[in-house]
């Protein structure tokens, strides 16, 4: 079901998401326009994620309960797991600079995959479109 490429189509408080993740504004004034494009292909457990933005394009395999590590665009580096709860992936990243923990998930809704994201607090959604 997540498999295919995904496009962002709109954001809920991802400003104020940002801003909560302790980044500044000219930094948040560019990822609102990131254009971020989210390759997914599961197979069984295992996860290969093409990632494309305006910041970067990176890819990587992770597989579901297995520890990995990850960087934002802005080099904050990440360590956690995607688990599957249903139909829902769920991933629980601490961040390597504070120890703390960036939740988020991802679900299909209709035609959409909606990615919510929460860190001390503040959620924020993005919505992506298939392509
Ligand atoms: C992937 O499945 O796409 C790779 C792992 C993603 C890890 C968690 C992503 C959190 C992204 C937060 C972005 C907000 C930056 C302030």
């Amino acid at each position: 079901a997540f498999n295919g490429t995904w496009k962002v189509d709109r954001s809920e408080d991802y400003d104020k998401f940002m801003e909560q993740m302790g980044i500044n504004l000219v930094k948040r004034k560019l990822a609102a326009h990131d254009n971020l494009k989210i390759t997914l292909e599961q197979n069984g457990d295992t996860f290969h994620v093409k990632e494309v933005s305006t910041f970067r394009t990176l890819e990587l395999n992770f597989t579901l309960g297995v520890t990995f590590e990850y960087s934002l665009a802005d080099g904050t580096e990440l360590s956690g797991t995607w688990v599957m709860e249903g139909d829902v992936l769920k991933g629980s990243f601490v961040r390597k600079d504070n120890g703390k923990t960036l939740t988020t998930v991802r679900h299909i809704v209709g035609d959409e995959l909606v990615q919510s994201y929460s860190y001390e607090g503040v959620e924020a959604k993005r919505i992506f479109k298939k392509e």
